[in-house]
């Protein structure tokens, strides 16, 4: 009897610790975001020990930011971004636009080396009306930029 009864005990004991394991993973939401138990660590993009399923790897976050230009300048005085976060310099002006690190001509406040003049924050090229030009800001800092076809026409990008 004794032995029926521990069974028993032992089958609800792992039923009951297998639903918990299940109903505390992490659920992939249809959108991308993860829902459920995410713990902040701070080796983002990195599977966390012990636990190597795929799903318990957190992305870390970039994002794409969209700077418009036109023919009155480009359409942000400051913008506010994250490291790591790419910025896409759209041209919907008549003409061709060449955004680039400040400071005119030399472009180098931008502190990264192998673009054509001193920073490869820098188009290099006009881009064409209808064109656009990404870059990814990897450094911290306020770095302005111009429009090298035109500098009177520029704005600062804000990486934190
Ligand atoms: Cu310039």
């Amino acid at each position: 009897m004794n032995k029926i009864l521990a069974v028993i005990l032992v089958l609800a004991v792992v039923i009951l610790g297998g639903y918990f394991l299940l109903k505390s993973g992490v659920v992939q939401a249809p959108n991308g975001e993860i829902e459920g138990k995410v713990e902040e660590t701070p080796t983002m993009g990195m599977p966390v020990p012990g636990t190597n399923t795929p799903e318990m790897i957190v992305e870390t976050e970039s994002r794409n930011v969209i700077i418009i230009y036109t023919d009155l300048g480009y359409s942000s005085n400051t913008l506010n971004i994250k490291a790591g976060d790419t910025v896409t310099f759209e041209n919907d002006s008549s003409l061709s636009m060449w955004p680039a690190s400040a400071f005119h001509p030399t472009h180098a406040a931008y502190p990264t080396t192998g673009g054509c003049l001193g920073s490869t924050f820098d188009a290099c090229r006009g881009i064409l009306p209808g064109e656009s030009w990404s870059f990814k800001f990897d450094l911290a800092g306020a770095w302005k930029y111009h429009d090298h076809l035109k500098p009177s026409y520029f704005g600062t990008v804000v990486v934190e």
